[in-house]
């Protein structure tokens, strides 16, 4: 928890030191505190010592106490019912912001040999990104699908046409079942439970107003984080926000849609317990940007990604 998150719990505060002359006659202002001279005679059943004695004193606080709203939890049991979970999760201030979840949309077994294959075969490589100028290297392993390059983080992967048939087979069922078609895919893949995504939003102007965007998970289950963006006179302050949690497992598969890349930020956080590999696959529709247009820009400002 974080110290401002945590400093939000306190209610009241320690009075202030009591002026010299009423802690040398051990008088209390408001008359609760037991008196005391300083430093007093104190028995702790060994002994008696000359122990230091303090005075506090507790004040109520003057502001109401403001608590961060309770994380949410979404966890769909699809094998139930066979039926997609439609969440809404918010109605402002873009729009509304939607999110589809499908556990099993790839049965365990076909999933299972997927995993091992893209694993196998991807070009998997490490992408350096800049941070006000500084390159880092990013926290997992990456490659990338489509006839345009994608820029994020200062920094830009090549276009690469050379779809693997593995992967144009799983753009197409995810096209059949989002009605949506998809140009291109950015694939994540999480070594272990030290690989991570930080918080960001997929809202690159190249990805266009409100786009859906579908993810795929293969191998190990990895909690994947949504926080509300701050309202503006928060000043960028997420200690408040609604935060919601999904753990997505093999096979799943998670549509983000309307508002959610306006009014929202994701992640999938380090853990700190052993991880399996788990591949994510974010098939996207990328436009070509106009001419002189600076690769790379966001629609609004959001945090960068790690
Ligand atoms: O691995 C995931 O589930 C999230 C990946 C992601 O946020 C991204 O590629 O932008």
């Amino acid at each position: 928890m974080s110290d401002k998150r945590q400093r939000a719990r306190v209610q009241g505060s320690w009075a202030k030191q009591l002026p010299k002359h009423s802690r040398q006659t051990g008088a209390v202002s408001n008359n609760q505190q037991p008196k005391s001279a300083n430093p007093a005679t104190v028995s702790w059943g060994c002994g008696s010592q000359k122990t230091p004695q303090t005075t506090f004193e507790f004040n109520q606080p003057t502001k109401p106490v403001r608590y961060a709203p309770p994380e949410k939890v979404i966890e769909h049991h699809f094998a139930l019912d066979r039926q997609a979970g439609d969440y809404e999760i918010s109605h402002g201030p873009s729009g509304v912001s939607r999110l589809r979840l499908l556990p099993g949309f790839l049965p365990s077994e076909e999933a299972d040999w997927m995993f091992s294959k893209l694993l196998a075969e991807l070009p998997w490589s490490q992408k350096t990104n800049y941070r006000q100028g500084e390159a880092y290297e990013e926290p997992r392993l990456t490659c990338w699908y489509g006839e345009l390059p994608y820029t994020y983080a200062w920094s830009t992967m090549a276009a690469n046409p050379q779809w693997h048939p593995l992967l144009v087979t799983l753009r197409e069922a995810v096209e059949q079942l989002s009605g949506c078609s998809f140009n291109s895919l950015l694939c994540n893949l999480y070594r272990d439970g030290h690989d991570s995504i930080g918080w960001h939003s997929d809202d690159e102007a190249s990805l266009g107003a409100e786009p859906t965007i579908a993810s795929l998970s293969l191998g190990d289950t990895r909690v994947f984080s949504l926080r509300k963006q701050p309202p503006l006179e928060e000043n960028g302050d997420y200690t408040y926000v609604e935060r919601i949690r999904i753990p997505l497992g093999h096979g799943t598969l998670l549509l983000m849609a309307g508002a959610t890349q306006d009014d929202w930020q994701h992640q999938v956080a380090k853990e700190y317990h052993d991880r399996g590999p788990r591949i994510n696959l974010t098939f996207r529709n990328i436009h070509a940007e106009p001419e002189g247009y600076r690769p790379g820009t966001k629609l609004r400002f959001t945090a960068k990604q790690p």
